[in-house]
């Protein structure tokens, strides 16, 4: 299995299934993209359609948004329990993943992810208002599954596709120095002590590039 990403420092999408597959300890290659390159889309419309990376590639099989992805990954090694096991528990991190995929876009355009720099944030009433909804779905998360599994400090217990979409806001908060409540710091702080996390954010550190 081959993952095509992005700058480790900058590419959020990247990060999610590259997370995922490595806290799960399944084998992958990995092939490194520069998205700023002179002929960066032209390379990636090779591998996808929507020249968009990351891209998953199995065999056969090219996969090429992150929610797909991470189902194949949950579909093909359902041993790394990457998404909980009781199905309310299951639909309720499938739905905040969506969330996830298809909103925040006020705090994705105002904080881009930059893992290695510290910068402060515009907070416009929308971006505020994207933190506090992500902060109360991380609640909500803990309390009704995660606290009662016992079974870790993440939002559903153990790690699943739900802390792996959630991960590039971690970075986020952090470089853009956005308080939060001490909940929602602890749950950073977990987030971020992952080996897999601290691999990452290492690279990103002496990656060579700078977004333009
Ligand atoms: N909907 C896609 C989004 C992927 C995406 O926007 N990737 C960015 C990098 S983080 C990208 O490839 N950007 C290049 C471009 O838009 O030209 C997914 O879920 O995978």
């Amino acid at each position: 299995m081959k993952l095509l990403i992005g700058n480790k420092n900058y590419s959020s999408w990247s990060l999610r299934p590259w997370l995922g597959l490595k806290v799960a300890g399944i084998a992958f290659d990995e092939q490194m993209h520069n998205l700023y390159a002179a002929n960066a889309r032209d390379e990636r419309l090779q591998f996808a359609p929507t020249a968009k990376v990351p891209v998953l590639i199995d065999d056969e099989i090219t996969i090429w948004e992150t929610l797909a992805i991470a189902e194949y990954i949950a579909e093909r090694f359902p041993l790394a329990k990457l998404w909980p096991h009781d199905v309310a528990a299951r639909a309720h991190a499938r739905t905040v993943c969506a969330e996830m995929h298809a909103g925040f876009v006020a705090l994705r355009t105002a904080c881009p992810m930059d893992c290695r720099s510290r910068k402060s944030a515009t907070m416009s009433a929308e971006v505020q208002a994207d933190v506090d909804r992500i902060v109360a779905l991380w609640a909500d998360c803990r309390e009704r599954f995660g606290i009662e599994s016992s079974e870790g400090e993440f939002l559903f217990g153990h790690f699943t596709w739900a802390d792996a979409f959630f991960a590039p806001v971690v970075t986020r908060l952090v470089t853009y120095g956005i308080e939060v409540p001490a909940a929602a710091t602890l749950y950073m702080n977990t987030v971020l002590a992952l080996p897999a996390m601290q691999e990452w954010l290492a690279a990103a550190e002496v990656e060579p590039w700078t977004a333009p």
